[in-house]
């Protein structure tokens, strides 16, 4: 895989195959627990079912953030001051993107992402919306250090990355992505990270498994997926989706669990799973106050303030690069 502007990120086989698709699903198959990295959930069907999830009314975190940065918007502004290139994690969201820029008088936007098609289209989007704003999209995989555009070299930045979408990663993976966040940002940088808190398990559980039946689309999606681009004939009818709450890492799992004794074939090997196995999908780690400031401690990051939405369901912090200490 390699990494800049435009170079191609996805690697595929003669026969068109995503290899690093291929080779996370074939290794997790064949995994005691079996897992496949939650990344994989967003082909286009995935990403518009993420999109409704949004919107159900179980899923509060969008709107929650969505309130923070609305009402928050003058003190976030404050202390953030005018004058940064904003760097987001991601290609934008249509709705938190413009309400940040719009608040803080930005110089600049460079929008990080590994999926060129939906960074370009995002970007143009967010440049018509914003007429006098310079946009520097960059495709790029941001787990690393990302080497920013030249424009932007001298200005003060702002990392942005929404969503709580650091509480995708286990504790080791979201420490190496907030130290490649300080690297690719410099020290002295500010980063404006959402974060979903621990509530009432009840609320959490109903927020990943609604009513609708969107959030099992979503998860069931992936063995749709995984059988039309890696010659696959998972039975997905035989997989029931279900949300659990790890109370040791205080996450929200979802796993797709087998209805029936299954056996089927991926890339041509085989795997057979007994009634009651599953594949385990995601993990959608829940903060507290503290929890989080450690793990931004851990990144290198020192906490400077934090804003919650009415009903302290989430929260959005400000943290500082700052060089780091040798002693207390
Ligand atoms: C993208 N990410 C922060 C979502 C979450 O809440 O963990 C993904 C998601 N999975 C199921 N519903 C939403």
């Amino acid at each position: 895989m390699t990494t800049g502007k435009g170079l191609k990120l996805v690697e595929r086989d003669a026969r068109g195959v995503d290899t690093a698709f291929r080779a996370d699903v074939l290794a997790g198959l064949a995994e005691e627990q079996k897992a496949v990295p939650a990344r994989w959930f967003y082909d286009d069907a995935g990403s518009r079912l993420f999109e409704d999830i949004t919107q159900l009314p179980e899923y509060y975190p969008t709107r929650a953030e969505t309130e923070i940065l609305r009402g928050r918007s003058a003190q976030i502004a404050e202390l953030i001051g005018p004058g940064r290139a904003v760097v987001e994690f991601g290609s934008g969201s249509s709705v938190k993107t413009p309400l940040l820029l719009s608040a803080i008088e930005p110089s600049a936007y460079v929008p990080l992402d590994i999926a060129g098609d939906f960074l370009r289209a995002s970007s143009s989007a967010l440049a018509a919306k914003f007429p006098g704003l310079p946009v520097y999209p960059v495709e790029a995989d941001f787990m690393r250090r990302v080497e920013l555009p030249a424009e932007v070299a001298a200005l003060p930045k702002l990392g942005f990355f929404p969503g709580s979408t650091i509480g995708n990663m286990i504790a080791r993976t979201a420490t190496d992505l907030l130290r490649s966040m300080r690297e690719t940002l410099g020290e002295g940088a500010l980063l404006l990270i959402g974060m979903d808190l621990v509530k009432d398990k009840q609320v959490l559980l109903a927020a990943y498994d609604d009513a609708a039946g969107v959030t099992a689309q979503f998860n069931l999606n992936l063995l749709t997926r995984i059988n039309r681009e890696l010659a696959g004939d998972i039975p997905v009818d035989a997989f029931a989706h279900e949300a659990r709450w790890n109370d040791t890492y205080a996450r929200i799992e979802m796993h797709l669990v087998a209805r029936q004794d299954v056996s089927f074939s991926v890339s041509g090997q085989s795997f057979a799973m007994a009634v009651g196995e599953s594949i385990h999908t995601e993990n959608s780690h829940k903060f507290t106050r503290r929890t989080a400031n450690m793990l931004l401690a851990a990144g290198g990051w020192e906490p400077r303030a934090r804003w919650t939405d009415s009903e302290e369901r989430f929260s959005l912090l400000l943290a500082e690069a700052r060089p780091p200490r040798s002693a207390p």
